[in-house]
């Protein structure tokens, strides 16, 4: 099939990472001032006007970077990933439409009542705060959107299995539908949540409502939400990475199993963001507290996995010795570069995940800037720096053009770590020592204390340096869209092989049904006792706040 048979689906494809983009740069823009609060220069005035406060700055930083970046950068890369990987156009390419559309929609809708203060409720809406309804609408209509990208993708697999019978799933593939589906499944909580709780109540049908009830129906979603956000990276890490390091991918069955292993237990863990909730039995808990060291499993797998492919790259580029393969990769390019610095980062962040999981440690951490951390080194670089290296070689494919400024791309990478490192490092530190609130606007709190100082001053250098690599990254983007020359080539998506054939991979590591009952029946036993308690104690009588 020629390549420029998908003009239909490139075009959807740049339109979702268009938006995207523009997300991350609106919602990065909070980031800086933040930092800077928290060191006493409050500048929104200045540099935000119409931002009310600190706490709508930061509803706004959150839904657009947590939110929106992630969820249409998703939906558009897993279009392309799935087309080209397959070979095969969309099966009904209206379906994919429709969900751009209503996404777009809406996100417009969500936006105008964050943007008029009306919805400051950060990007967990946790009730009794209170949003004017179109922000729930606007949500909700999001992640319908998305489901309908989900199923595009899915009746194209379907055509693609029925025209090439007993053939294995291409990887990449296999990773992207299996992403949208357990998407589906997970996103399930949020739907239910909108529908039956916070939707009529902000529109004035029912009177109050239940935040326990609310925020585990959030949670159900709210845990998993990070591998619908990881896995994207990881079909990058399995499926491209290899290649462009010059290797294979050690085990095309191993690379299967991870994903599995994500569909089957990213949901039954979401009660570890719930460990200080009362109201539910500790049982279940420690149950989603030892689920939540299974599901670190398929990451350790992941680690095992890409560190050996890029091992075989580094090695087939003239490496020798236990580590001088690490020097021979291709750190020049800055869309490899990009992805081996998330992949480091992530290391770090991992194991601040498995600390946050321990039921009696989480106590200590909870709450605080430690958090803040963990999310910047897993959200904000393992996830975030992957995209951005993936926009290395896909911008320059959408737009036909080569990419502008390969230095400054190159620089854009180091600037990244050599921020996030002190950024985060402090965070943590902050947290753990001196337990410091997150989501609270330190420059004003009566309780700041002078000890915390030189902490909070390298968390803002930290902060300022990443902005500023945000500021280089949109220069090459914008240069390349707009500024540079048209490519001789069409850039292709990499596509990396297997050390041995796919041909040999089980059946069962390509076969739905035994592993979507398994996900099923997992989550039916970790979540249904004790959704049903609380459905059946379920008190709407809690008030709507509305506290800025
Ligand atoms: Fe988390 C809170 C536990 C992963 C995001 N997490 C959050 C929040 C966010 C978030 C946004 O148990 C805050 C939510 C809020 O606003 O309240 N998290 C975990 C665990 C993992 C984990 C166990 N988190 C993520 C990922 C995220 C993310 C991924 C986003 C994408 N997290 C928690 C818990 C809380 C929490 C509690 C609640 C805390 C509280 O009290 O509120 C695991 O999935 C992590 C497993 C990962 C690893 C690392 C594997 C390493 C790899 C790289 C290898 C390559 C190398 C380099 C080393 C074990 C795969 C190669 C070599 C070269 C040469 C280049
Ligand atoms: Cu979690």
């Amino acid at each position: 099939m020629a390549e420029n048979d998908f003009r239909l689906e490139e075009r959807l494809t740049a339109w979702h990472i268009g938006i995207a983009l523009g997300a991350l740069f609106l919602g990065s823009w909070f980031g800086p001032l933040q930092v800077l609060e928290h060191i006493g220069i409050d500048l929104y005035g200045k540099l935000a006007p119409g931002i009310k406060s600190y706490y709508q700055g930061l509803s706004l930083h959150g839904v657009l970077n947590a939110l929106v970046w992630t969820t249409f950068f998703i939906t558009g890369f897993l279009t392309f990933c799935a087309v080209h990987s397959l070979k095969m156009k969309l099966r009904y390419p209206w379906v994919n439409i429709l969900g751009l559309v209503l996404m777009v929609a809406g996100l417009l809708m969500a936006a105008a009542p964050l943007l008029l203060n009306a919805a400051t409720v950060l990007y967990t809406f946790y009730p009794p705060l209170k949003a004017n309804p179109f922000f729930y609408i606007g949500l909700t209509l999001v992640v319908v959107g998305s489901w309908l990208t989900g199923f595009g993708l899915y009746f194209t697999l379907a055509g693609w299995r029925k025209a090439h019978p007993g053939a294995r799933t291409p990887l990449i593939a296999f990773g992207s539908v299996l992403t949208m589906v357990m998407w589906q499944i997970a996103s399930l909580g949020i739907a239910a949540e909108m529908l039956f709780l916070l939707i009529p109540w902000s529109l004035g049908m029912v009177q109050g409502t239940d935040p326990l009830l609310a925020r585990t129906l959030f949670w159900f979603t709210g845990h998993p939400i990070v591998y619908f956000w990881l896995l994207p990276a990881y079909v990058s890490w399995y499926g491209m990475l290899p290649k462009q390091a010059g290797g294979k991918l050690f085990s095309d069955p191993l690379a299967r199993l991870a994903f599995w292993l994500f569909l089957v237990l990213s949901i039954p863990v979401g009660l570890h963001h719930q460990f200080t909730d009362p109201g539910i039995s500790p049982t279940w808990k420690a149950l989603h507290a030892i689920l939540t060291y299974a599901v670190t499993f398929p990451s350790l797998l992941t680690a095992f996995t890409v560190i050996a492919s890029l091992e075989l790259g580094g090695r087939a580029r003239g490496g020798k010795g236990l580590f001088g393969w690490i020097r021979k990769l291709p750190w020049k390019d800055p869309s490899f570069s990009a992805q081996a610095v998330a992949m480091l980062i992530f290391a770090l962040g991992g194991v601040g995940g498995i600390i946050n999981a321990s039921y009696s440690v989480n106590l200590v951490v909870h709450n605080t800037l430690w958090i803040v951390g963990h999310f910047h080194l897993t959200l904000g670089t393992a996830v975030t720096l992957s995209f951005i290296g993936i926009t290395y070689w896909l911008v320059p494919r959408l737009a036909g053009k080569e990419l502008w400024s390969l230095r400054a791309a190159r620089i854009q990478v180091w600037l990244w770590l050599i921020g996030m490192l002190p950024f985060s490092l402090s965070h943590h530190f902050l947290g753990l020592r001196f337990g410091v609130p997150r989501r609270t606007m330190l420059g004003a709190s009566p309780y700041l204390s002078p000890e915390w100082n030189p902490l909070l001053i390298l968390a803002a250098l930290g902060g300022l340096l990443l902005w500023a690599s945000l500021l280089l990254y949109f220069f090459v983007v914008v240069g390349t869209v707009f500024g540079s020359r048209k490519l001789a080539q069409p850039a292709e998506m990499p596509v990396a092989e297997a050390l041995r054939d796919a041909r040999e991979t089980p059946a069962w590591l390509d076969s739905w049904r035994p592993w979507l009952v398994a996900t099923i029946i997992l989550i039916l036993l970790s979540y249904g006792p004790p959704l049903i308690d609380l459905v059946r104690s379920a008190d709407l009588s809690s008030p709507g706040l509305r506290v800025w």
